[in-house]
């Protein structure tokens, strides 16, 4: 009987020990992007997802919320600062409006090819502006990548900046952007992403700019028959968490964070490279007319005021650095 019965007991205390502990374990993170769940930052949170829920052994769970449901960009970056959001893979579009200092990254033909930004943002220079981040109440993880960004739009191909006068643009809230399509004619529009199809659609807009990545998953030949290749500027995305989550972890609880970002970033970059071998031939299919063969030269000289602007308000010590750097 007192067999039995110790037995009965630990068996209890085992299943209320593991009980509690299944209780305290269930720490759901919530991540949130503007893109479709077949998107390059779908495939970035999946890795994210694998990785953290592998490396804490299931006290982290992973719920992504893709295609913009839980707000564009800027709102999901307030949300990272209130604590309603965990973590979010994010473009810097808006996110000068929080860090100025990645104002720098969004300077139009600063970088000149995908190797150069990748060991930009990969090495000292990188680090230091995620660690920037955390002076405006926000915790930068990682590096990952949207891609160079091109022009669409819906009523003509667009070969020089003169194409692009006139043209009602939507661009991201971002200063820098705006005032790059101001130089060059267009009329700057800026906008959340999940506003900008309805946009598209219904001629608010008469056109956009973003990666192929971007404009691959959002389907966005149904609503813009051009595409030109001008490859204006290189869009880094961040993956940012929340202080409200990440200051009350413990070192190890971080570090499985960390090493989940960089996963996901490792993972985003080879589906941008993939996409960039494989969309313009993509979206031809769909319809579009694609301008692969675009001289940037006129559309550098066009925004090189941006430049001003920028080194007026902050100096040029963090172009000199990135310009030197390849
Ligand atoms: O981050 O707003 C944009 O155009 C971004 O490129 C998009 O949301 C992906």
């Amino acid at each position: 009987h007192f067999a039995r019965r110790t037995l009965a007991v630990a068996i209890g205390g085992l299943a209320a020990t593991t009980l509690s502990l299944q209780v305290q374990a269930a720490t759901e993170v919530t991540l949130g992007h503007t893109l479709s769940d077949s998107s390059h930052y779908s495939v970035g949170a999946d890795a994210f997802k694998e990785t953290l829920e592998r490396l804490s052994d299931g006290e982290f769970t992973v719920n992504e919320h893709p295609s913009g449901s839980l707000g564009g960009e800027r709102a999901m970056i307030e949300g990272l600062q209130i604590g309603t959001v965990d973590v979010v893979i994010t473009s810097t579009g808006p996110l000068g409006n929080f860090v100025p200092e990645t104002y720098v990254l969004d300077l139009p033909f600063l970088f000149e090819d995908y190797d150069q930004a990748r060991c930009v943002l990969d090495g000292e220079i990188g680090e230091e502006l995620l660690t920037k981040m955390s002076d405006h109440n926000l915790v930068g993880l990682a590096w990952s990548e949207n891609g160079f960004r091109h022009m669409t739009n819906s009523l003509r191909e667009i070969n020089t900046p003169e194409d692009a006068e006139g043209l009602k643009v939507r661009t991201m809230e971002n200063r820098v952007h705006q005032e790059a399509f101001r130089q060059m004619g267009a009329s700057p529009t800026p906008m959340a992403f999940p506003e900008l199809f309805t946009a598209l659609q219904q001629g608010t807009v008469d056109g956009q700019e973003n990666p192929i990545t971007v404009i691959v998953a959002t389907n966005f030949w149904e609503v813009q028959d051009h595409l030109s290749l001008t490859g204006h500027v290189y869009s880094p995305a961040a993956i940012l968490g929340s202080p409200i989550l990440l200051d009350g972890l413990s070192d190890e609880e971080r570090e499985w964070f960390n090493q989940a970002a960089q996963a996901s970033a490792e993972a985003t970059r080879e589906e941008v490279s993939r996409l960039e071998e494989e969309g313009v031939a993509l979206l031809r299919e769909k319809g579009m007319t694609v301008k692969t063969d675009v001289d940037p030269a006129p559309f550098q000289e066009a925004v090189e005021p941006a430049y001003e602007i920028y080194t007026d308000e902050y100096g040029s010590e963090m172009l000199d650095r990135i310009r030197s750097s390849d």
